[in-house]
């Protein structure tokens, strides 16, 4: 069974950050609200990261949590996790579908209107859009979109759309106003005093946003 899109994506980081592990940082999202999990790691040994993967999904397992691999589909196969998200220069997303099967979950990335709608041609199942504000996470990170183009995104794009980029539990309300599904942050939670507050912290702008705004 595909699991759900949730709408607070926690991505772990170890470099911004070294004071926690991927798994103590998923621990503590966990605890703290976040309904998925994204391993996001652009560097390091294949085999480390599969084995790290493999906790992650221990802790998910049995929980609703969704467990997600960036960029690397191997490694989310042989991991089982329940998805990958992929950039526009990453592995393609009709190749990642053909390796997956239609039970995992395949996310894109996008910056633009039009990225969106290939990502909808070819068959992901959410969208990851932004840098909605600027953020210092990303090296290679595009201009910012802001929030008039997340809303348009929203409006023209039939897919769960979850922002990325500079979100704050003091922005995330107006974030979720826009009709968006979720979102999905680095640094509000990996680099953080407390994760698990911080992630608690964002659910609750979540439900502020949510509450005022119009979801489905
Ligand atoms: N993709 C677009 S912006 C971004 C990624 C991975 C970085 C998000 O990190 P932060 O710390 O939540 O701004
Ligand atoms: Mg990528």
């Amino acid at each position: 069974m595909k699991k759900q899109i949730g709408r607070l994506h926690v991505l772990t980081d170890t470099v911004l950050q070294s004071r926690f592990s991927h798994l103590e940082l998923a621990r503590m999202a966990v605890k703290g609200g976040a309904d998925t999990i994204q391993f996001r790691q652009k560097a390091g040994a294949t085999r480390e990261m599969i084995e790290t993967v493999r906790q992650l999904k221990q802790l998910c397992l049995g929980s609703s949590v969704t467990l997600i691999v960036n960029d690397r589909v191997d490694v989310a196969i042989a991991a089982e996790a329940d998805g990958v998200h992929l950039g526009q220069d990453d592995f393609p997303i009709p190749l990642a579908r053909k390796m997956l099967g239609e039970n995992r979950i395949i996310g894109g990335s996008a910056t633009t209107l039009e990225d969106a709608q290939k990502c909808l041609a070819e068959g992901a199942d959410y969208i990851g859009f932004g840098p909605v504000y600027p953020t210092t996470s990303k090296e290679d990170a595009d201009p910012v979109t802001g929030i008039r183009l997340l809303k348009q995104t929203v409006e023209a794009i039939s897919l769960p759309i979850i922002a990325i980029g500079g979100i704050s539990a003091e922005n995330a309300p107006e974030v979720m106003q826009t009709g968006a599904t979720g979102i999905a942050v680095i640094s509000a939670v990996c680099c953080q005093e407390d994760p698990e507050k911080a992630t608690r912290a964002l659910h609750k702008a979540i439900q502020t946003g949510i509450s005022r705004g119009d979801h489905a």
